[in-house]
């Protein structure tokens, strides 16, 4: 949830731990020397911790979860400890900026993994996504398959500018976090990334977007499942239960609602109904909220977890 907090384009950025792609950054912590935790909640790990690597805890709170062992606790202020252990610190760094490099591109393979060309994959919406919304845009998610890619792909840039709930990880929450943010910063663009699921929990909240005249977007990775749930069946060896859904037609839904609507099932369409974002999401009245129902193939996601 702290994503964005260090500069996603940095040299030496290694990737967002447990989402898409996950094991490539825990095998980069498992060859690390010492693990900082710095403000670092477990609550928002999907995986057991699984390296033996030391690490030292540094909160505002004591190590008290206990998912990872640590001999030695700081417990102050995450910035100020951090400053301090810097001025302390000599030595030479362990991987050149070549090698976090390297890294990333195994990492970027990892959540490619299991893309199908000519289909929309989950990664390509983000990816498109990203791409076209400028520097200052605030992303909300919601909750399933879908957080899990975007809270790899979308490239943060700074502090508060992507929110999501993730531990707690309640469905429903990025329509309505998208509805505030825009309330809150009307000057920022914003956008929110969500499942055809939590969109069906959330939709008629579309009507107050356009009732305040919100010009929010809201891209609805539609796969006609409840994916994140669905995958876990499969794992376990059952069929889908109550985890297939579809049918409804949320472009329609949206315009019925006092919304844009548009539906997509191809990437250059996507980056059509996206090309405007910007100006849009700016635009001080008279602007519709747009709900852009993304027909995604989910195969990619069997790769990811
Ligand atoms: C309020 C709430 N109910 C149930 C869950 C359990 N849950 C986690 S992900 C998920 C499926 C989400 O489906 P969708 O919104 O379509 O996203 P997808 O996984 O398909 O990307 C469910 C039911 C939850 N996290 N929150
Ligand atoms: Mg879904």
């Amino acid at each position: 949830m702290a994503k964005g907090t260090f500069p996603e384009d940095h040299p030496y950025f290694a990737g967002v731990l447990d989402m898409a792609g996950h094991r490539v950054v825990w095998d980069l912590l498992a060859a690390a020397d010492l693990i900082l935790t710095a403000g670092f909640d477990p609550v928002e790990l999907i995986s057991p911790w699984s390296v033996s690597t030391p690490v030292v805890h540094l909160d505002t709170t004591p190590n008290t979860d206990q998912v990872y062992a640590s001999a030695h606790e700081l417990v102050g202020h995450v910035g100020a400890l951090l400053r301090w252990v810097t001025a302390q610190w000599s030595g030479q760094p362990r991987w050149s900026e070549a090698e976090v490099a390297a890294h990333r591109s195994r990492l970027r393979a990892a959540w490619l993994a299991g893309r199908t060309e000519g289909k929309l994959n989950p990664s390509d919406v983000v990816l498109a996504a990203r791409l076209a919304a400028p520097p200052d845009t605030i992303v909300t998610t919601d909750v399933g398959s879908h957080k899990i890619m975007a809270g790899q792909v979308w490239q943060a840039r700074e502090p508060r500018s992507v929110l999501m709930t993730n531990g707690l990880s309640a469905m429903g929450f990025g329509v309505p976090a998208a509805i505030a943010a825009k309330l809150t910063r009307p000057d920022r663009p914003v956008m929110a990334l969500v499942g055809d699921g939590g969109f069906a929990m959330t939709a008629t909240e579309m009507r107050i977007a356009a009732a305040l005249d919100l010009p929010i977007t809201v891209v609805v990775f539609t796969d006609n499942s409840l994916n994140r749930i669905e995958l876990r069946q499969q794992l376990m060896g059952y069929p889908p239960t109550a985890t297939r859904m579809g049918g409804s037609d949320l472009a329609d839904l949206a315009e019925a609602m006092g919304c844009d609507g548009v539906r997509v099932d191809a990437a250059p369409a996507l980056e059509r109904a996206l090309a405007d974002f910007g100006p849009r999401s700016r635009a001080s009245s008279g602007s519709r909220p747009l709900v852009i129902e993304a027909r995604i193939d989910p195969a990619q996601y069997e790769a990811q977890f």
